[in-house]
């Protein structure tokens, strides 16, 4: 009798673990094994930049597999943070998603390259070329996304960051003492540090209530995310310091993606290059529109644009971090640091 149960029990847990695994390789495999859904998660509410991406990605894929796939978009806050949509890609759950260098530091620290001060072109066209899916950079980051089991299929940019707040900030003096909401990659911390400010690590979810309990004294995005989040309701002041453009990734499961046929991947790929130009469009076109709208319900909003002398202070005081990027990055940094330096230095026929 006791063998026959033994050999109940060790039946019943052999099903479990086959249904276990077999649950998680159809996770991390996909296609082969019949996965005919794709989830694709969000950092960013409905009809945001990474909203509009997500959305044509879902069109141009169900059209080019003809049906055989659907793709399912999850806007922020219905999967959780911008660290746990990562998370999620990486143990196979969801198979598509935004990824901000603002968010990695802690996963792939060398993506805090790109939150560097001062670092980009003036021009955000130059930037895009910069990031295209064909380029260097797509090819230097990638093995380093694979090394965490995420497969890169594109860095884009949403718009030049403005800072909201309580406020004028237009001198270093004004950021003495103020707390200043960033995300959570460590060099942020550093790079507000060097301006005095008293950097407030925070989740996207909860800026607006801190910026109207005065549990902050500002922030910054894009001006589509500073109307989509509301932040110009609880802030007096949006100053253009074009010290950094948003930039954001878009990732997928190494595994699932691996599994995925020929044909499939080239489906993929095809998509990413094919938005690489609507989303350059698609942001330009939101933040101006969105700007106006802004204007239009909060008049006595206070807008400014820092002026090229005013912008060297800033740019001078953040130099310190940047001559200090293998602390934050590992010796990697520096590598796509040279990379992007190389490119940007390019003329701009090449
Ligand atoms: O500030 C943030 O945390 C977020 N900002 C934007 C524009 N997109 C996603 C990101 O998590």
């Amino acid at each position: 009798v006791n063998n026959r149960f033994l050999l109940v029990i060790i039946s019943i847990v052999a099903v479990i673990l086959v249904i276990y695994f077999g649950s998680k390789q159809m996770r991390e495999t996909g296609e082969e094994h019949g996965l005919t859904e794709w989830r694709f998660a969000l950092e960013e509410i409905q009809d945001s930049v990474q909203d509009a991406y997500a959305q044509r990605f879902k069109e141009l894929i169900e059209e080019k597999t003809k049906g055989e796939i659907t793709v399912t978009v999850y806007p922020y806050g219905t999967l959780g943070t911008s660290d746990q949509l990562t998370e999620l890609v990486e143990n196979g759950a969801v198979q598509f998603a935004m990824a901000s260098p603002g968010h990695l530091g802690s996963i792939i620290p060398e993506t805090q390259v790109f939150l560097l001060h001062y670092l980009f072109s003036n021009d955000p066209a130059v930037n895009n070329k910069l990031l295209a899916p064909d380029g260097e950079l797509i090819s230097f980051f990638g093995d380093l996304y694979r090394q965490r089991g995420l497969e890169l299929l594109s860095f884009y940019q949403e718009g030049w960051m403005a800072w909201t707040s309580n406020k004028q900030l237009s001198t270093l003096d004004d950021f003495r003492g103020f707390k200043m909401r960033l995300m959570s990659s460590p060099i942020l911390t550093a790079l507000y540090r060097a301006y005095g400010a008293s950097p407030t690590p925070l989740p996207y979810a909860e800026v607006y209530s801190a910026l109207q309990l005065n549990m902050i004294d500002g922030q910054e995005n894009p001006v589509f995310a500073i109307e989509e989040m509301s932040f110009y309701e609880v802030s007096d002041y949006m100053t253009f310091p074009y010290h950094a453009p948003f930039v954001t990734s878009a990732i997928t499961n190494a595994s699932f993606f691996a599994a995925l046929s020929e044909e499939r991947k080239q489906i993929v790929k095809e998509t990413i290059s094919e938005l690489s130009h609507y989303i350059f469009e698609v942001q330009e076109k939101y933040n101006q529109e969105r700007l106006e709208k802004i204007i239009e319900r909060r008049p006595q909003l206070k807008i400014s644009h820092l002026s090229e002398a005013q912008q060297n202070v800033f740019r001078e005081a953040s130099a310190s971090v940047r001559d200090d990027i293998e602390r934050f990055t590992g010796p990697r940094g520096p590598q796509a640091l040279a990379i992007i330096d190389r490119e940007l230095a390019k003329p701009a026929d090449e």
